[in-house]
């Protein structure tokens, strides 16, 4: 079957999945398109979707018989309102991170779907697909012993002008939120942020770097280092300490040179490329639920909890050194 899909919000993200639906995967087609900036949608219909049907708004879009199933890829502030549009519809819909931009907009996400009574978003939280962070979470369970801490970084080689502090913790800590507690199968108990001093890189309103100290509700702590003015390239570290061994995530595969008197491996730069495989195998992952008209994978459960830890985080920002507690909500059966 090949699920009909539209696309809202055609910039970097959206075009970059659109293009793997249509050109990369089987079993979709993208039948539809939506941005504010018409512009970017005609180019995306023209460049790689010349059958789909370019509509003003993404309620337009939502509400077209011809579309079987959704990807919300704009801005996130912008997420919420076209993710509860498609489950009034009762469509499948894929959601980039983050779900919504607060707790509350997250929490009345989850609420709609359980009031439909199945599952029918899955958020954009791809690094649970990666082949890396899968060896990794084998390793854990049956080698390592039980995890005592977790040591992380994520490192972008720089960031524009816009990216002002708290979006560290909602654009870019998001992935650490969601993948550690895939991977440790648990849940955080608190948060503190301590800042070194600033880099010479980081512009005004941004304090880069952060460590980000989170511990889970059976005792795991674990340190992230955020530096997102890091120059050098675009470098994802996790190392999970347990009681009988240490793992760690691989690195991506890079040829290695001896050159010039010295060894070396490159680095990657861009995160389009560090987790490129995954994209395919999270959307795989969508089409083949939204062909049975539900959604697997990281639900609006696990997006929301990511809202509420995030938020715990900005508050842990402004209170620099103190612990905050984060505490969630029961469970809905549906995400059980
Ligand atoms: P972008 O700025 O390149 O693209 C966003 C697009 O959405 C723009 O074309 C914009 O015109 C459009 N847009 C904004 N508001 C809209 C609205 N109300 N209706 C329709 N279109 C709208 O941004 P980018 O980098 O593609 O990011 C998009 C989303 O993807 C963000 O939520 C971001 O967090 C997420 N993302 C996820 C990544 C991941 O690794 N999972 C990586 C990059 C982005
Ligand atoms: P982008 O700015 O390149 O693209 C966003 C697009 O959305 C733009 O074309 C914009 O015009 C459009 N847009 C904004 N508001 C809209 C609206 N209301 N309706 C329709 N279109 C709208 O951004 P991006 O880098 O593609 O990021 C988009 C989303 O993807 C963000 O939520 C971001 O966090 C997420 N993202 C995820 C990853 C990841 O690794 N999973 C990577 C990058 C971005
Ligand atoms: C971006 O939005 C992403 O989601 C990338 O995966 C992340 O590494 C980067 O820091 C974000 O800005």
């Amino acid at each position: 079957m090949t699920v009909k899909i539209g696309v809202i919000g055609t910039g970097m993200i959206g075009r970059d999945h659109a293009r793997r639906i249509n050109q990369v995967l089987a079993g979709g087609k993208i039948v539809a398109l939506s941005d504010v900036n018409r512009a970017s949608a005609e180019a995306v219909k023209a460049d790689i979707a010349p059958d789909a049907v370019v509509f003003d708004t993404g309620e337009e879009l939502i509400a077209s018989p011809e579309v079987e199933a959704v990807l919300v890829t704009s801005w996130g502030a912008t997420h919420e309102q076209y993710v509860l549009a498609a489950i009034a519809a009762g469509k499948p819909c894929f959601c980039e991170k983050p779900l919504a931009t607060t707790a509350e907009g997250a929490k009345r996400i989850v609420d709609a779907e359980v009031a439909q009574g199945k599952r029918l978003v899955q958020v954009g939280f791809m690094r649970r697909y990666d082949a890396g962070y899968v060896a990794l979470k084998e390793a854990v369970q049956s080698h390592t012993g039980a995890p005592i801490m977790v040591h992380a970084a994520h490192r972008n080689p720089t960031v524009p002008e816009q990216y002002i502090t708290p979006m560290a913790i909602h654009d870019t800590l998001i992935h650490e939120i969601d993948v550690f507690r895939w991977l440790l199968d648990d849940d955080y108990v608190s948060a503190r942020v301590i800042f070194p001093r600033k880099a010479a890189r980081s512009h005004g309103k941004l304090r880069d770097p952060q460590v980000v100290i989170l511990e889970t509700a059976k005792g795991v702590v674990i340190d992230v280092e955020i530096f997102v003015n890091c120059h050098y390239g675009y470098d994802i570290q996790c190392e999970v300490v347990g009681e009988d061994g240490v793992a760690r995530l691989p690195e991506p595969m890079a040829i290695q040179m001896r050159l010039g008197a010295k060894l070396q491996n490159r680095i990657l730069t861009d995160w389009k490329d560090r987790f490129v495989a995954s994209y395919d195998v999270e959307l795989d992952d969508f089409l083949k639920a939204a062909a049975q008209g539900t959604a697997s994978g990281p639900s609006s459960w696990d997006g929301y909890v990511a809202a509420i830890t995030s938020d715990a985080c900005v508050v842990a920002q402004e209170k620099e050194g103190e612990a905050v507690a984060i505490s969630l909500p029961a469970r809905p059966a549906l995400y059980n």
